[in-house]
C-alpha cells in the first residue's frame, strides 16, 4: 500500500495553468520533506481521470490531496466527493472576478462532503496545513511544525524591533 518513496500528499490542479500559484504549496510540502506527486486533473476537461485519481488515491498510499482550480472550480469538491481523504481546496485567481468565483465554487459546500478551503491564492496555507495533517500521526513533523512556528514568531519580534531601531 505504502512505502518509504511513497507520495503522501496528491498535489493536483485544474490546468497547468494553475502552477504559478500552486507551487507554493509543493514548496512549503518540500520544506518539510514531504513526499507528494503534482499532476493536471480537470473536473470539466478530464472527468474520468478526475474520478479515477480521487477513488484510488487512498490505496496508492496518499494520506491528503491539495485541490486548486480557478474559475467554475469544481475539482476540489468533486474530488472529495470520490475520496475518503481530507481535500484541501485552493481557489485560484483568474483574470476576471480577482478569484471571488473561484472561492465561492470551493467553498460552499454540501453537508456532508467537506473541503478545507483556504484563501485565495492561498496554496502555501495548503501546504502548510497538509503538513499538519500528516503531523497529527507523527511526533517528528509536529516537532518540526512547532519550530517552523516558532521562527515565524521571532521573524515577526525581529520585524518588530527593526522597525524601533
Ligand atoms: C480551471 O479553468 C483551471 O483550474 C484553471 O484555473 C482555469 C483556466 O484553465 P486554462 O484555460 O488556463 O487551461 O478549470
Amino acid at each position: 500500500m505504502s512505502d518509504a518513496s511513497t507520495p503522501q500528499v496528491g498535489l493536483i490542479m485544474g490546468s497547468d495553468s494553475d502552477w504559478p500559484t500552486m507551487e507554493a504549496a509543493a514548496e512549503a510540502l518540500a520544506e518539510f520533506g514531504i513526499r507528494f506527486e503534482v499532476g493536471v486533473v480537470s473536473a470539466h476537461r478530464t472527468p474520468q481521470r478526475m474520478l479515477d485519481y480521487a477513488r484510488e488515491a487512498a490505496d496508492r498510499g496518499l494520506k491528503v490531496i491539495i485541490a486548486g482550480a480557478g474559475g467554475a472550480a469544481h475539482l476540489p469538491g468533486m474530488v472529495a466527493s470520490a475520496t475518503p481523504l481530507p481535500v484541501i481546496g485552493v481557489p485560484v485567481p483568474l483574470k476576471y472576478l480577482d478569484g471571488m468565483d473561484s472561492l465561492l465554487s470551493i467553498v460552499q459546500m454540501p453537508a456532508g462532503v467537506p473541503v478545507a478551503t483556504v484563501s485565495i491564492g492561498g496554496a502555501r496555507n495548503a501546504g502548510l496545513l497538509a503538513v499538519r495533517i500528516l503531523a497529527a500521526h507523527n511526533p517528528t513533523l509536529r516537532t518540526q511544525m512547532q519550530t517552523f512556528q516558532t521562527n515565524l514568531e521571532q521573524l515577526v519580534l525581529d520585524k518588530d524591533q527593526a522597525l524601533r531601531t
